[in-house]
């Protein structure tokens, strides 16, 4: 569809194709739309529901920046695009995902118990301590009160010093510095085991777009 552009190079918004939604090419003035997916989840083992769509956004001075910095005068295409994924989720270049949630029925519960399974695994892949203190501090963000009816969007945004911020529809919830966990989070939309590997592969060539 794009030929050989990327996500990165659109100024429009961009609509994830299973579900319409839509998305911005630009969030927080700098942060560019790097490539979109879309979370199922099979309920009681006997169908697919699609949870929400996703967008990844990294901001293109910074890895600019880090790159240059990291790898000094090698030219871009000398470096491999998945090299460059890996450099994105250890460095704590500005980044965020956007989620718009397309089921309905989505209760705080089982948002809570979803993210102990899929953060949980990851906090023990990458760090061997007992992480129930970090899981813990970050579900309890998730109010009993909160609504997350088809549309909400939740951003989870890493900012300098491995900062986590979340937003549900343009307001923050709560921030928390955790390295492990920033790297956790990300590393369900890019990581090895992504949720789709469309996306995946969506950001590796805008990355490599975004250097050229
Ligand atoms: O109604 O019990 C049910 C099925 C709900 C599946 C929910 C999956 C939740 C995935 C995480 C959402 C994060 C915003
Ligand atoms: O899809 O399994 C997953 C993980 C999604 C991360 C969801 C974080 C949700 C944070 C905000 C919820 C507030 C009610």
């Amino acid at each position: 569809m794009w030929g050989s552009l990327t996500l990165a190079d659109t100024p429009d918004p961009v609509k994830e194709s299973t579900t319409g939604m839509s998305f911005p090419s630009v969030l927080q003035d700098s942060q560019r739309l790097l490539g979109i997916g879309l979370r199922k989840k099979s309920i009681f083992g006997l169908k697919n529901i699609d949870v929400y769509a996703f967008g990844v956004y990294a901001d293109g001075g910074e890895l600019q920046s880090y790159v240059s910095e990291k790898y000094g005068t090698v030219s871009v295409s000398e470096l491999k695009e998945k090299e460059l994924k890996e450099d994105l989720l250890e460095s704590d270049i500005s980044m965020t995902v956007r989620l718009q949630i397309v089921y309905g029925k989505l209760s705080i519960k089982s948002v809570r118990s979803a993210f102990e399974e899929s953060v949980g695994s990851r906090l023990k892949k990458f760090e061997e301590a007992d992480n129930s203190d970090l899981l813990q501090r970050f579900t309890s963000l998730f109010k009993d009160e909160y609504k997350l009816p088809r549309g909400s969007t939740i951003e989870l945004a890493r900012h300098r010093g491995h900062v986590l911020h979340t937003k549900i529809d343009g307001k923050e919830v709560g921030c928390i510095e955790s390295k492990v966990l920033c790297r956790s989070i990300f590393d369900l939309y890019i990581g090895n085991e992504p949720f789709d590997s469309k996306a995946r592969e969506d950001v590796e060539r805008s990355l490599a777009s975004l250097l050229q």
